[in-house]
C-alpha cells in the first residue's frame, strides 16, 4: 500500500523525523526553496500536514491541499491554524495537550523566581567580579505574594498549584468558575489590581487578543510583575513596552514575542525584563512525548481509528 503523503511545514528533532520519514511520503515544505512550486506539484496528493504550534498552517498551504484530511500539531496551541476553515472542509486537527503542561508550569515559576530574585543579573554579578566590590542589591520576595492566573486552563492550574507550594495566595480568571479552591476574579483589570504577579496562561483566540492591554498593566501597578508563557497575541506589546519603560509595572518575564524568533529591539534596552526564547515545553522528555503524540494522531487517523487528542 502506498504511504500517505504528508506535508511537513516545520522542523522536528531527528528522533521524530526518522519515524515520520519511515511512515509517510514526507514533503518538506519547510526546507523547499521554491515553496509555491512544491505546493503546485504535490498539493493535491497531500492527506496530512505535520506542523507545530508556532508555524501552524499558512492559508496558501491550506488552499493548495484540496484533499487534506488531517493537520497534526506538535504543540498545544492551535491559534496558528484556521480551525473554522478546517471544520468547514471536514479537516481534522489534533494538538499535544497534557504532555507539556508540567514543563510549561515549571518555566513560568522559574521565570517568576528569576525575575523577582534577579537570578540572571546575580549570576553576572558573581561572574564579573562585581561581588568583590559590593554585595548584590536586595531583591524581592516571591513566597507569600499574590499570584493572579489570567486564563486558568490546564497549564494555569499547574502554575497555581506550584505557587501554592510557595505559600502564595491565588486568584484566577477563566470563562467560568472552576472547581478549584482559588478566588475567581473574571475581569482582567480587577485580577491585575489584586495581583502582585499576573501570570498569563490563557489560550490564544480572537476573544483573548490583547487581553493584557494598557488598562490591565496600569491596574497591575508600579510594584506589579507580569509573566507571559501563553502567546504574544494576548498582549498589547506596545502597551507592555511603554509600561516597562515608564515603570507603570515593575517588570516582566516573557517567553513569547509578537514577531518571534525576532523581537522588538526595545526589549533589549529594558533592565526590568527577562527574555526567554519560547521554550516553555523545551525539555527532551516533553518534546519526545509531544512528537510521539503528534505522530500517534497521524497513525490513528490513517488507520481509521479515533484520534487521541482532537481539537476538531
Ligand atoms: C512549542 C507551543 O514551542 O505548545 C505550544 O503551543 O507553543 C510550544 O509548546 C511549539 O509548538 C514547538 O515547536
Amino acid at each position: 500500500m502506498t504511504k500517505p503523503a504528508v506535508l511537513q511545514v516545520c522542523s522536528y528533532p531527528e528522533w521524530d523525523q526518522t519515524l515520520l520519514d519511515q511512515a509517510y511520503r514526507v514533503h518538506r515544505y519547510d526546507l523547499a526553496a521554491d515553496k509555491p512550486g512544491l505546493l503546485a506539484q504535490v498539493g493535491p496528493q497531500i492527506r496530512g500536514i505535520a506542523t507545530n504550534g508556532g508555524v501552524g498552517v499558512m492559508p496558501a498551504v491550506l488552499a493548495a491541499c484540496p484533499n487534506l484530511e488531517i493537520i497534526s500539531i506538535y504543540g498545544v496551541g492551535y491559534d496558528a491554524v484556521d480551525i473554522a476553515a478546517c471544520q468547514a472542509r471536514g479537516i481534522r486537527v489534533t494538538n499535544t495537550p497534557d504532555v507539556l503542561t508540567g514543563d510549561c508550569a515549571d518555566l513560568a515559576v522559574g521565570m517568576l523566581l528569576a525575575l523577582s530574585r534577579g537570578i540572571v543579573k546575580a549570576e553576572a554579578w558573581a561572574r564579573s567580579g562585581e561581588w568583590q566590590q559590593a554585595p548584590f542589591p536586595l531583591q524581592r520576595r516571591v513566597w507569600g505574594s499574590r499570584v493572579g492566573i489570567l486564563g486558568l486552563g490546564r497549564i494555569g492550574e499547574e502554575v497555581a498549584r506550584r505557587m501554592e507550594g510557595f505559600g502564595c495566595q491565588i486568584a484566577y480568571s477563566a470563562r467560568s468558575v472552576k472547581p478549584v479552591g482559588w478566588q475567581f476574579i473574571p475581569d482582567p483589570v480587577a485580577l491585575a489590581s489584586w495581583s502582585d504577579t499576573l501570570i498569563l496562561t490563557a489560550v490564544a483566540n480572537a476573544a483573548t487578543r490583547h487581553i493584557v492591554n494598557a488598562a490591565v498593566l496600569r491596574a497591575l501597578g508600579p510594584e506589579g510583575l507580569f509573566v507571559n508563557i501563553s502567546r504574544a497575541a494576548n498582549v498589547d506589546e506596545e502597551a507592555l513596552l511603554q509600561a516597562l519603560a515608564q515603570g507603570t509595572i515593575a517588570g516582566a518575564a516573557l517567553d513569547v514575542f509578537e514577531s518571534e524568533p525576532a523581537f522588538d529591539p526595545r526589549f533589549l534596552d529594558l533592565p526590568n525584563v527577562l527574555l526567554q526564547p519560547h521554550h516553555a515545553s523545551g525539555t527532551v522528555q516533553t518534546r519526545k512525548a509531544m512528537g510521539q503524540l503528534m505522530r500517534d494522531n497521524l497513525t490513528a487517523h490513517f488507520a481509521g481509528k479515533p484520534l487521541l487528542t482532537p481539537v476538531v
